[in-house]
């Protein structure tokens, strides 16, 4: 400890010989105003070099910059693979650091340890100061209430400072694409309704199976199928009628009752009577064994058909888009409804989602002449112009401002509330992804939070099975949305010695949890026999131990 301390005491002396302190500087205009300078002002931004951004010297998101903060921006290429390793070199051969590094996707032990060490300055002050963090503050007005307090709680290092820039990336429909698609032709020849309890689900799916609702003649349908890829997971998907259970894209397996006490939900008897309920199904034939080795395209062949093919699939565990190859145009799209949550035999209708987070990804570094004014570039970044600039490329050919039109068609989201229409980029072509040197192709540095990303209209398409495509997964992400606990827990600081000492126990029980539950459901563990013996290995694994380290990190950030 005390060793680590002497370090940082020299590594700050280091660094504060190249600050000139706190004060604004004589060119700098108020918060707010732009551009941030007056005067000739040169700054050095460091990023990742993204192999699809041809040119970022002559790139108009560059020159857009320059243009509106008046800053003489330079861009500073790290390697794309290799930045992490490239920072580490150059902070310990003492080398001169960008002012600010953006898009850099440290680990929050990473960042905490740049932090500590003095390379990364902590922001606390500056956010305090409304006039400097003027757009991030008036951004967060798309921010919904109960996550504006966490925009900044979320990236507090275990010492209580942040030593990141937040940004908000955080779509409508992305948290809550995990569910069924279900085959509504097979509805209609089965004279069946949607399913909305597990045991209507499991009807159906004996329904299909055993009554011929292709009409071919041959028992060739396959009830209910997933895949191992994102948004395929068949128990994840049926676990959330017993007990909730986050998705693939949560922090952790953490869940958390009304009140912030944590648990963990494969410790539970709900839990088993969820494998119970999916290892009858599974007995009884009603869930492929593909769902457990193929991945989206083995299902994508299973449902992308054309012609003469008959339908086979009942329900499907996927995203829309992982089901065809294009679903915006495929010919069977139409014959899947997108469902909301399954009610289970007591009541539990959950959604698999997790905490979205802020993204901690922009730093200011020790090497920062003026902090407030690369602090300051940072925070332009968060005016919705500038926003749509990064995101989408420039205005008018890639992004527009929504037109009375586009008004009067009324919002995309108006069932959740988001009635107003504020831009577009619908049929407009984009940059993104694509070879370029309009954007550089990186969300890591825009403000995109729910409430601004929702502010989209609806679009009307010439073609029905694109409206239709819209529209039925638009129903499916309303009847999920907000269909979870009161509380999820997304990341939690630990200290360094909490880190030491957990080691890789949570990657370790979620990987030995996840091989059990599939065990479990095909029958290669029993539910009756086996089950202590899977508790006792939890806990002779950590478990215990584990959730109380959790709990002590969740509650010194939010209680
Ligand atoms: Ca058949």
């Amino acid at each position: 400890m005390k060793k680590v301390s002497i370090l940082v005491l020299a590594l700050l002396l280091v660094c504060s010989l190249s600050s000139t302190g706190l004060a604004y500087t004589d060119i700098m205009t108020p918060g707010g105003e732009l551009p941030i300078v007056t005067g000739d002002y040169h700054l050095v931004i460091g990023t990742p070099a993204i192999a699809t951004v041809t040119d970022y010297e002559n790139n108009h998101l560059t020159q857009y910059l320059r243009e509106r903060s008046g800053v003489d921006i330079e861009v500073y290429l790290f390697d794309a693979q290799e930045y992490r390793q490239q920072l580490q070199l150059m902070t310990s051969a003492g080398e001169k650091l960008p002012d600010t590094i953006w898009a850099f996707n440290l680990t929050a032990v990473e960042r905490e340890s740049y932090g500590r060490q003095g390379y990364f300055i902590p922001l606390n002050d500056f956010f305090a100061d409304g006039d400097l963090a003027h757009f991030f503050w008036d951004g967060m007005k798309y921010v919904p209430e109960q996550k504006q307090e966490l925009t900044i709680k979320t990236g507090l290092s275990s010492d209580g400072n942040l030593y990141a820039f937040p940004f908000w990336l955080e779509t409508v429909a992305d948290a809550w694409s995990f569910g069924l698609l279900i085959n509504n032709t097979f509805l209609d020849a089965l004279d069946m309704e949607i399913p909305t309890t597990t045991e209507e689900l499991r009807e159906y799916l004996l329904a299909v199976k055993e009554k011929d609702p292709n009409g071919n003649g041959i028992a060739d349908e396959i009830p209910l199928v997933g895949h191992t890829s994102w948004t395929g997971d068949v128990i994840n998907i049926l676990m959330n009628s017993f007990t909730y259970y986050p998705n693939v894209d949560s922090a952790s397996q953490l869940c958390s009752d009304d009140e912030g006490n944590l648990y963990l939900p494969y410790a539970t008897e709900e839990y088993r009577d969820g494998l119970r309920f999916i290892h009858q199904l599974y007995e009884e034939g009603l869930i492929s064994d593909l769902s457990f080795s193929q991945d989206r395209y083995g299902l994508q062949a299973m449902t992308d058909l054309t012609g003469d093919q008959p339908d086979v699939v009942g329900a499907a565990v996927s995203h829309r888009s992982f089901m065809f190859a294009s679903h915006a145009t495929a010919e069977r799209r139409t014959h899947y409804t997108t469902l909301g949550v399954i009610e289970g035999p007591d009541g539990v209708a959950f959604t698999p989602t997790h905490a979205v987070e802020p993204r901690y990804t922009s730093y200011i570094t020790c090497d920062a002449a003026d902090p407030e004014i690369a602090f300051r570039l940072l925070d332009m970044c968060c005016d919705p112009e500038a926003t749509f600039t990064i995101r989408y490329g420039r205005e008018g050919e890639y992004w527009r401002w929504a037109t009375e039109e586009d008004k009067a068609a009324g919002a995309y989201y108006s069932a959740l509330g988001y009635t107003d229409v504020l831009f577009t980029s619908n049929d407009m072509k984009l940059a993104w992804g694509q070879q370029t040197d309009e954007i550089w192709n990186t969300n890591a540095f825009t403000w995109q939070p729910i409430g601004l990303t929702a502010l989209t209209p609806g679009t009307v398409y010439e073609n029905p099975i694109s409206q239709y495509n819209a529209d039925d997964w638009r129903d499916g992400i309303v009847a999920r949305y907000g269909k979870c606990p009161k509380i999820l827990v997304g990341s939690l600081a630990y200290t360094e010695d909490e880190i030491n000492q957990l080691g890789t126990v949570q990657a370790d029980l979620n990987t030995y949890v996840n091989e059990c539950a599939t065990r479990f459901v095909i029958g290669e563990m029993n539910l009756d026999t086996d089950w202590d013996t899977f508790q006792s290995t939890l806990e002779a694994m950590g478990m215990s131990n584990y959730l109380a380290t959790a709990q002590a990190a969740y509650d010194r950030a939010f209680k």
